[in-house]
């Protein structure tokens, strides 16, 4: 077939940015060769809109939104860019007319991996969506060397390796040398001229690099900053001429300490300082870039809220406040009060946890040690505070017990504070900050989460996009509401085989890419059940493989009993130590080596766990899933955004009532839903009685049978012991509600199977579970912050 215009021109371009950019000819070239010059030919579209959106924006005096976040889960950057670009067929015939497999190119690229989990990746979605909506912004975060650690398994357990996304240049990002900042630590304040001087008794510069977000289109992109850290003075020539080589490298080494590595903890606090000083360089660095941009604009430093919104992602940048106010009045003058209000009206806080283990709260001796300026402002918010509400009882202060609580200092500098669902967000009215609200009436809002279908539908699952786009025609991808047209579609005969025929292509794909990766042979036609997430006890990876052990045993008991063959797939990392989390992992890996080999079985069930889930494993996994499992303690998942991607590629779910599972639910239907377990109330009562766990247990044969089996060793035959202490765990405490919700759990699977085996039902539920997914597309959400929040209007 003769190339198109456009793509014989795209490769042109590829083909000079290999030999100019790469220094390679293409006889020579290597896969990477191909992905940069490939990569930086895209990039080179990017740069006009990214131009025109900046120029727009200041010449319009339009008001920024800065989006503040210690993690950005990007992901792959080439594919996602050439589809906003709308050059993804252009580019597709280019590089493969230069022999080259695209899909081969693509997967090349490293996961840009920034983040831990649902809130990284929420952050990248919502860079994505302010780019399509035209909401101009940046994005704030650091530049990690290292992201979140790669995951293997050894002998079942889970072992944690650097990950080295840097080690190859990356293609997308542009080095700012010239923007850089200084970021002070430690030192002392004194008071000189009635004025607080702060002297830091360490310094690190922040440099940027700017990386483009291309909005739907290419109609728009903003940026996307994240700083490294570089030392104040790059050697020690003195004690190099003495000789003493790794001596004169220190202050590198020390700074470059700071944007080294990712905290790979999602669930609990630590109070390191050396995360402190990553908040810290983060916030501060991205707070004096705020303000050149305002100043040299020439404007008023009283004018900034009309100019500025600035959204702390979760408490991690929740020192901005004391640092705006800062900057406000030691280094311009300003009053404390008028700083304070200005900082105020800038700023705003999501919350995404009420785990109380995971709320910052920073001992008051470090937080004076490493921030002794910040310290002393920090005290006096609170004492402002509370002067302002005499009525406050004492304990809602910000300090409290020698400790800094991040939750209420960002609550009290913020106008406003939103949870992530509907569910989340009254429980954080009431059981978070009940004093505050009642304080502050109004202050804390909801903004349900969402994601961005551009990823997670039309690059993900091209099949399926194929599909709709056939059916209801172009432009869904940036008015997702209206798959609400494939609502009629369920009951079309044909559009449910064609709706069945993309998911069995996305099936079949995703066994093949395991019995290549993890050896173990799935049968397409089984039903696929996927639980992919981070690990944690609250997520309840146990009672899914707790129930998967039951049906084992069912199937065992009886070896011709027809049950519909279902794959169990599971993926997600646990926190380095998080020790009951990665005792689960093990246990999933033990018990897929038995099942997995056990000739009863065959299969009608088996069960896999690929290493080292991230961005690109769950574009993989998603579009390929019949059922999501979304089984959470009710109450304790502020949202979950897995469960829409879910959802929106025409996977049913099976969940209980938490966190944004409950709007699905409504939007979905409670008929094309899997419901079951407790409620939030009900497990707060269930919690009182403090032998719940000997109580559900005894009411269950089966759970019973599973725990005798995991005590007798059954999956760990060479250490009888290993889940000795898990099992007692489960007995005596089972804090999650594991035994609670197990009967249920196992009822709900039941008739998930029921479903299966009416292929018709099943698909009219799929197919609905698709069309009404428009709530949930991270634009709706962009638009709730730009109106509720941010106060700002799309440029487009
Ligand atoms: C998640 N939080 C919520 N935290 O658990 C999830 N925490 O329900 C929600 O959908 C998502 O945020 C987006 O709102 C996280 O992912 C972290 O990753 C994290 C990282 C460092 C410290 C604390």
């Amino acid at each position: 077939m003769q190339a198109r215009p456009a793509s014989q021109a795209f490769r042109a371009e590829i083909l000079r940015h290999l030999t100019y950019s790469m220094g390679k000819d293409a006889g020579h070239a290597s896969l990477y060769d191909w992905r940069m010059a490939l990569s930086l030919a895209l990039r080179d579209h990017i740069v006009g809109p990214w131009f025109d959106a900046t120029r727009q924006t200041y010449e319009q005096g339009r008001k920024r939104v800065y989006y503040l976040s210690m993690e950005f889960l990007i992901g792959r950057v080439l594919e996602d860019a050439a589809i906003n670009l709308g050059m993804r067929a252009i580019a597709r015939e280019a590089i493969e007319g230069l022999g080259q497999d695209w899909h081969q190119v693509v997967e090349d690229e490293p996961d840009a991996a920034l983040g831990n989990g649902g809130l990284g990746r929420l952050a990248a979605c919502y860079m994505e969506s302010m780019a399509t909506l035209g909401c101009a912004g940046y994005g704030y975060g650091i530049r990690y060397e290292h992201g979140l650690f790669r995951q293997w398994f050894d002998g079942g357990r889970q072992v944690e390796t650097p990950e080295d996304w840097l080690k190859q240049r990356h293609p997308w990002e542009f080095e700012r040398p010239e923007v850089c900042y200084e970021i002070g630590f430690k030192g002392t304040v004194e008071i000189v001229n009635g004025k607080s001087v702060w002297a830091p008794a360490e310094t690190v510069i922040a440099e940027a690099y700017d990386m483009p977000v291309i909005g739907w289109q290419g109609r728009w992109a903003n940026t996307l900053r994240l700083w490294a850290a570089k030392p104040t003075t790059l050697f020690d020539l003195a004690r190099f001429n003495h000789g003493d080589f790794a001596a004169a490298a220190e202050p590198e080494a020390l700074a470059r300490t700071l944007s080294r590595v990712l905290y790979p903890d999602d669930t609990t606090f630590q109070g390191k300082e050396l995360r402190l000083k990553q908040e810290y360089f983060l916030t501060s660095a991205a707070l004096q870039d705020i303000l050149r941009r305002h100043l040299t604009a020439g404007l008023a430093l009283t004018d900034l809220p009309d100019h500025v919104a600035i959204q702390m992602n979760d408490t991690h940048p929740a020192i901005a406040g004391p640092e705006l106010i800062r900057l406000l009045s030691d280094v311009h003058g300003m009053s404390f009060e008028e700083a304070l209000e200005i900082g105020v009206k800038c700023l705003g806080y999501t919350n995404h946890t009420l785990l109380p283990e995971a709320l910052e709260r920073w001992a008051t001796y470090l937080m004076g040690s490493v921030l002794p300026r910040h310290m002393q402002i920090i005290e006096a918010i609170d004492a402002w505070h509370l002067r302002m509400n005499p009525t406050r009882p004492h304990y809602v202060g910000i300090v409290k017990h020698h400790e800094v609580r991040m939750g209420e200092l960002a609550f009290i500098t913020s106008h406003k504070v939103n949870g992530v669902s509907a569910l989340h967000t009254e429980l954080v009215k009431k059981n978070l900050f009940p004093e505050l609200d009642k304080l502050h009436p109004g202050r804390i809002i909801n903004q349900t989460n969402g994601v961005t279908p551009r990823r997670w539908l039309r690059m993900a699952n091209p099949a399926l996009s194929r599909l709709i786009t056939g059916a209801i025609g172009q432009g869904w991808e940036a008015d997702l509401d209206r798959l609400r047209e494939l609502d009629k579609l369920s009951e079309d005969k044909v559009f449910r085989d064609d709706f069945a025929k993309a998911k069995r292509a996305n099936k079949v794909a995703l066994a093949e890419w395991i019995a290549q990766t993890q050896g173990v042979v799935v049968n397409p036609d089984a039903l696929f059940d996927v639980q992919v997430k981070r690990i944690h006890e609250y997520k309840r990876q146990l009672l899914n493989i707790l129930q998967t052990i039951a049906e084992w045993h069912v199937i065992r008991s009886n070896p011709t009993a027809e049950v519909v063959p279902r794959v169990k797939i599971f993926g997600g990392k646990a926190a380095p130590g998080y020790q009951a989390a990665k005792e689960v992992i093990r246990l999933i890996n033990d018990v897929a080596r038995v099942v997995n080999n056990d000739p009863y079985v065959g299969d009608r069930l088996k069960i896999v766990y690929p290493p080292n889930y991230n961005v690109s494993m769950a574009e993989r996994l998603i579009p390929a899933a019949d059922l999501s499992e979304q089984i959470s303690t009710a109450g304790k998942e502020a949202s979950g955004t897995g469960n829409m991607k879910f959802a929106l590629n025409g996977a049913l779910t099976i969940g209980t009532l938490d966190g944004a599972n409950v709007e699905i639910r409504d939007e979905v239907g409670a008929e094309n839903f899997f419901l079951f377990g407790l409620t939030a109330e009900e497990v707060t009562e269930r919690r009182k009685d403090p032998e719940h766990a000997r109580h559900a247990i005894l009411k269950s044969q089966p759970l019973q049978d599973v725990l005798q089996m995991i005590a007798e060793g059954r999956f760990c035959p060479e250490e009888p012991s290993r889940y000795h202490g898990l099992v007692h765990n489960m007995w005596h405490s089972d804090y999650f509600l594991v035994a609670s919700d197990f009967e249920a759990y196992r009822d709900a699977q039941t008739e998930v199977d029921q479903t299966f085996a009416e292929p018709d039902r099943w698909w009219r539920m799929a197919i609905l579970n698709t069309a009404r997914m428009g709530f949930f597309s991270s634009d709706r959400a962009i638009r709730g912050y730009m109106t509720d929040i941010w106060g700002t209007e799309s440029a487009l």
